[in-house]
């Protein structure tokens, strides 16, 4: 990483120029395995964030002139880069974020992934060709870009989710305003370098560090046209809110879930459990997208439940730059506190706990991780009960509950829906009808079948109901949220003729 910013500290990347901002207050990225300090940034304020919008605004008008083929060959640039430095920059996100060095690198994946679906997609029609009732006249759909975007994005998946907003937004003609998260500050600072090196018209890309305070100066001032947002649930909500609640401005957020796998009679153990333990325990459950809950039918319950906590007391946590480790650390130290919550309020309301690791013996710590954020599987059954909180809440950590339901498909996803979210899902059974009935029922954005709930790809849609979101930020359909719509009607002959029978006469 080259420092650009200033000889110590990195800065913000605005109107094509690096700046230490106006703030003089500093924040560390800390690597969450061993608590080192990575690198200090700038920490943004309501005034950096106000000039990176004045710069976005003012640089809309020419970007969004040049054709979708030349806005997408600056991505192609970055598409290349990001190929070329795949092993390096996951290792980045690995140490950045504490993810296993193959998700760390998959996060790198899912970034050019979705740059190639970006500027691919600049050769592809936008809009559609509409028939008329008038047969003298033309109608289409065509889109525009909305204008300046404001892009907030989490620190789970610091490279890919950046470029799920920012990679669409851009190739459609918008600026972009982003704040990355407060935890994942380095890979802002390399994603910026790289649309810099790219050599991206001033203006068009710009980027502020800091924290929730300049992520609200951005989706709250009238010069954003949309915010996209990837985050926590109780930030989201604010922001659908607020900004959805103000007429012509959009929101698209995409949040949390309490995401369950539905286990029936007909499920083949193996990919049962498979499914389960990657979709719980991979990245330590912090990913939007992973089961807390497991409803297991009562003919298969006993089986599942052995060889689940098997694995679970098995499965290898510890340095996640190691490629044998499954499971690395939690974020950071709150992150550790919260999760111990939910534990606890699981016992609280009458769970068996099946598996506590949630500390770790001293044995289980590699040497010089000892100020790591270290966290273990927590598995407990519960009767299943509607009133229970710890079936509802989120815990974002390496917390699962089995769940034990007797009768059809229709009674586990009775049970699979009852929570106020609806994000990521998977039944596993090799009945069709079972798989039909949860593919139509379940509330879900994302709904797999004899497969984990994790691992999208990013030419379909990534987003959820209910709690889960609005809109869709993400991948394929984030589209939606960066255009305007206008039906384009035109006449080709000499006489006005309306639809719907209208009279023409005056
Ligand atoms: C998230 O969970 O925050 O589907 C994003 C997945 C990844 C994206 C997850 N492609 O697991």
């Amino acid at each position: 990483m080259s420092q650009r910013a200033t000889d110590r500290e990195y800065g913000h990347y605005i109107d094509g120029e690096w700046t230490d901002g106006s703030g003089s207050d500093t924040f560390e990225s800390r690597n969450p395995a061993t608590g080192d300090s990575l690198a200090t940034f700038q920490r943004g304020t309501e005034s950096d964030v106000d000039e990176a919008l004045s710069a976005a605004d003012a640089a809309f008008e020419e970007w969004r002139e040049l054709s979708y083929i030349d806005r997408a060959e600056y991505l192609w640039d970055i598409y290349h880069e990001l190929r070329e430095r795949h092993d390096e920059l996951g290792e980045i996100v690995t140490k950045e974020c504490g993810k296993e060095i193959s998700e760390g690198k998959a996060d790198v994946t899912e970034a050019w992934h979705m740059v190639e679906w970006a500027a691919g997609n600049a050769r592809h029609p936008h809009g559609d060709v509409v028939p008329s009732e008038i047969p003298s006249k033309d109608a289409y759909m065509r889109r525009k870009p909305r204008g300046v975007i404001g892009c907030i994005t989490p620190w789970n998946f610091p490279v890919a989710i950046p470029f799920w907003h920012m990679a669409i937004a851009l190739v459609e003609g918008n600026t972009v305003v982003w704040k990355p998260a407060e935890q994942t500050p380095w890979c802002g600072q390399v994603i910026a370098e790289m649309f810099e090196d790219a050599g991206i018209p001033d203006g068009v890309f710009n980027m502020v560090q800091g924290f929730g305070d300049a992520g609200a100066a951005i989706t709250d001032d009238g010069r954003v046209d949309t915010v996209l947002f990837t985050g926590s649930a109780e930030v989201g909500h604010e922001i659908a809110g607020k900004v959805g609640g103000e007429p012509g401005k959009l929101a698209a957020c995409e949040m949390g879930g309490k995401n369950g796998i539905v286990i029936t009679e007909a499920a083949d153990m193996e990919i049962a459990v498979h499914s389960a333990v990657m979709s719980s325990f991979k990245t330590t459950g912090q990913r939007c997208v992973s089961s807390e809950r497991l409803i297991v039918h009562e003919e298969v319950y006993d089986e599942f439940k052995e060889r689940f906590v098997d694995v679970a007391e098995e499965i290898a946590v510890g340095d996640p730059l190691e490629e044998d480790t499954f499971m690395g650390p939690a974020i950071e130290a709150d992150h550790v506190e919260k999760i111990s919550k939910h534990n606890e309020l699981a016992r609280k309301e009458g769970a068996e706990v099946l598996v506590d690791r949630f500390e770790l013996g001293e044995e289980e710590i590699p040497d010089g991780h000892e100020d790591g954020h270290w966290v273990g599987p927590f598995v407990y059954e519960i009767d299943y009960d509607t009133d229970l909180r710890c079936l509802k809440e989120e815990c974002f950590g390496p917390h699962v509950a089995l769940l034990e339901y007797s009768g059809d498909i229709e009674r586990a996803v009775e049970i699979h829906n009852d929570t106020p979210y609806g994000l990521a899902g998977a039944v596993i059974s090799e009945d069709y009808r079972q798989l039909n009935y949860f593919r139509d029922r379940a509330d879900l954005g994302l709904a797999y079948a004899n497969l984990p709930c994790i691992g999208a790809e990013v030419q379909l849609p990534f987003g959820g109901v209910k709690k889960s979101g609005n809109g869709y930020p993400s991948a394929r359909e984030a589209i939606e949220a960066v255009t305007e719509r206008t039906a384009w009607t035109m006449n080709n002959s000499k006489e006005i003729r309306m639809a719907q029978g209208l009279s023409a006469d005056i």
